[in-house]
């Protein structure tokens, strides 16, 4: 078996999975840390436990546990792609089942995946109050492939399963009893639980249902279940295979017998593990976690404890952090200056969760719970006693420093000081304050209650305690933190503006708007730049371009600089809130504009620039490389600690489709020399805004990876 990479996982399947008799119960503990994954070790020790209690005259009963209160959070992620080592799930599934003893699997923490899929080979299941139990393999571009499109069919029926396996959602004991997943919620110590249901099944001659031989549920099925789901969301899941591959398992289990439905689920299993969507989503699931860990900080260094904070501002960001916030649990004090201003920040709050609820996607009680937490102020007096200020007012350079110097003479010791900011200049707002070593960017994207990315934004005087606090805080949160350093647009804006500049001159070559956007959603975004630009508004762009303009670190006489922007601002073209940008409005219609490419013909002529026709490929080959051209110089100047940090905070800020794992990893699929070479042709041919990055050029000569 191959020596475990990190070094922290047991190999050993004695280790791994333990064996003890509790009188007349066989106890299997899966004990692998840290989650109990299905790796070989445990599959190893799982099948040998088994049949050790089969033969085990003493033991009537089997049950299997885990360790450190969890049980199985699914197969083992690193062993994909890799030969199979050791006995498969099945292997197992079928001994539990073809027992002649009740087997009995308790529940605590997560039975996720291929967890999960064991524990629907058992006769029971029983599970403490906080488990969590799921499906979530199409997150990994996959499906259950351990029987779970068959068995949780067969328990539960075709539309749960759908449901269910669709969403890759997690639930909880009691919704899970309710569809029969669970037979027992155990009060009280599991084990203890557990050992006496096995106990009461022995003396009572019970040997509980094999689901996969259920049948109930599958047969007269309404063929529209299936039918439905597949048109519904035959665009939404474009580019991917894995749920479609759902849906035609969870309806083979209404169709074929047993075992020709696990023959069906691993076919299209093994065709999912093919897809390269898969491979971009197992890279996303670690780049995640890895974005969390702060290189260069000892272990040592431990976070504060946030208990309970202060947003200044409750505008529509102010809002939504407050509501990210307080569905974590946390109380906060929205503070505005006005009660007017207060008044409408709680009124869109309310909106927004009646929304919520409307819609299905919240209950009541818990937006009811996180409006109780929110607590409108006036008055920096308040914010004396939070563990975390963070101030999300207007984006200029006078009012954000103001504000944090009236932050910075009420916030208590070791307080926290965090900005919202997307622009400005962290060293220069923590120049401002006394305490420069507590102030950290906080940098949260619209609407900041759903989008899952917040760049942690580090000044050069920002401590190490700041910095792994405001790391931990924003998992605390739910959401997915990525540190980065302090430039003008951080990591994702300044990719952004990036290749919008390339998007532009693209405009100016011969391309629309509508065809550029296409292609991007074609790709996978779903949205492309200019619908994007539209519905965040122009305005605000212009005056950014204006101020830059008057300070001379924008040249409008540049030959790519394309002024499409500014004359549609001229025009009083500002997106979507004004009923024309880039395109025209009906309500929220788009439809491409032909007086924007007559302007966009005029800005050419002026130029001397003959326009013509560009293919898509061409123009998401210029895009995704602008992208990864600028990643990598992110990377090279330590704004990005690696280069799946940025494919992170595309991927859960800007849109970036998961499934292609995001630019970097897009460009080594691709072969970074293969992308360095078009890189250095489009130099050769647009100019020095295409000069390849340093570290693109020495990981494609190197033919390496982006991490060496
Ligand atoms: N395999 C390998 N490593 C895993 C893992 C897994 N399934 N789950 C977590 N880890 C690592 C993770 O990388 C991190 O490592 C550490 O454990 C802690 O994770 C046959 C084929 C269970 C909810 O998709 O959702 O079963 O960073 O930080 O916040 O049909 O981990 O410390 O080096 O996330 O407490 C299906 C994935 C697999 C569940 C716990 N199962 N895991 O969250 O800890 S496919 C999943 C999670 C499958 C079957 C198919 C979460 C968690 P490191 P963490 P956490």
């Amino acid at each position: 078996m191959d020596a475990d990479p990190d070094g922290r996982w047991k190999l050993n399947s004695e280790q791994a999975v333990r064996y003890r008799i509790h009188d007349t119960v066989a106890v299997v503990l899966i004990d692998q840390p840290p989650v109990n994954a299905l790796g070989a070790a445990v599959r190893e020790g799982l099948i040998a436990m088994l049949h050790r209690a089969l033969a085990d005259e003493q033991a009537q009963a089997i049950l299997i546990i885990g360790a450190n209160d969890r049980f199985v959070a699914g197969a083992d992620i690193r062993e994909f792609g890799k030969p199979r080592q050791g006995p498969a799930i099945s292997d197992i599934q079928k001994a539990m089942e073809r027992a002649p003893k009740p087997v009995i699997c308790a529940m605590d923490g997560h039975a996720l995946g291929g967890g999960l899929e064991l524990a629907l080979a058992a006769h029971y299941r029983i599970a403490t109050p906080r488990v969590k139990l799921g499906l979530p393999e199409i997150q990994l571009g996959l499906l259950p492939g351990a029987g779970g499109t068959q068995r949780l069919t067969r328990l539960i029926g075709p539309e749960a399963a759908l449901d269910l396996i669709l969403t890759g959602k997690h639930i909880a004991a009691p919704r899970a009893a309710e569809l029969g997943i669970i037979d027992h919620i155990a009060e009280g110590d599991l084990q203890q639980a557990a050992i006496a249901f096995a106990k009461r099944c022995v003396a009572e001659g019970r040997l509980g249902p094999i689901l996969i031989e259920k049948a109930d549920r599958v047969i007269d099925v309404d063929p529209r279940i299936i039918s439905d789901v597949r048109a519904r969301n035959a665009k939404k899941w474009k580019g991917t295979i894995a749920p479609f591959k759902i849906v035609d398992c969870i309806e083979a289990a209404t169709r074929l017998s047993p075992d020709e439905g696990l023959l069906f689920e691993r076919a299209a299993f093994e065709a999912c593990s093919n897809d390269p969507a898969h491979a971009a989503m197992v890279h996303l699931f670690f780049a995640e976690r890895k974005a969390a860990k702060v290189n260069g900080i000892s272990a040592t260094t431990r976070p504060r404890s946030i208990g309970s904070a202060g947003i200044v501002g409750a505008g529509t960001m102010g809002g939504g952090i407050a509501m990210s916030l307080a569905e974590a649990g946390l109380p906060v004090k929205l503070l505005d200056n006005t009660q007017q201003a207060l008044d409408a920040g709680i009124a869109r709050i309310r909106h927004n969760y009646s929304l919520s609820v409307d819609r299905g996607s919240m209950a009541r009680a818990k937006a009811d719970a996180a409006i109780a937490k929110i607590n409108p102020v006036i008055g920096y007096d308040h914010l004396a006693d939070v563990d975390l200020v963070i101030e999300a007012v207007f984006e200029t350079r006078t009012i954000k420093h103001d504000v944090f110097r009236r932050i910075d003479a009420v916030a208590r010791p070791g307080a926290i000081l965090a900005t919202n900011t997307s622009a400005l200049d962290i060293d220069e707002i923590a120049s401002v304050t006394r305490r420069p070593q507590d102030v950290i960017g906080l940098h949260f994207f619209s609407p900041a209650n759903v989008m899952k990315l917040v760049e942690v934004v580090r000044g050069v005087l920002a401590s190490d305690e700041t910095v792994v606090s405001a790391m931990a805080f924003a998992n605390a949160i739910a959401k997915v933190p990525v540190l980065a350093g302090n430039c003008e647009g951080f990591i994702g804006n300044r990719i952004l503006q990036r290749y919008g500049t390339e998007a532009d001159a693209l405009l100016l070559e011969g391309a629309t708007p509508w065809q550029i956007d296409i292609a991007l959603k074609d790709f996978g975004f779903p949205m492309g730049i200019y619908l994007m630009r539209d519905l965040a508004g122009l305005d605000v762009g212009w005056r950014m371009r204006a101020n830059r303009i008057a300070a001379g670190t924008l040249d409008p006489a540049a030959p790519d600089y394309v002024p499409l922007a500014d004359r549609l601002c001229t025009a009083g073209r500002f997106g979507q809130k004004t009923g024309a940008g880039y395109y025209t409005y009906a309500g929220r219609t788009a439809s491409p504009d032909p007086a924007v490419d007559a302007m966009l013909d005029q800005i050419a002529a002026e130029k001397n620039v003959m326009r013509g026709p560009i293919e898509d490929e061409e123009i998401v080959w210029r895009i995704l490389c602008a992208m990864v051209n600028e990643g990598a110089d992110i990377v090279s100047e330590e704004i990005a600690q690696r280069a799946s940090d940025i494919d992170v905070a595309y991927a859960f800020g800007y849109g970036f489709p998961k499934y292609r794992g995001g630019p970097m990893f897009w460009a080594e699929q691709h072969g970074l020399p293969a992308v360095h070479d078009r890189i250095a042709a489009y130099a050769a041919k647009y100019g020095p805004r295409w000069q390849p990055s340093a570290l693109l050029s020495e990981r494609a000569a190197a033919g390496k990876g982006w991490d060496g």
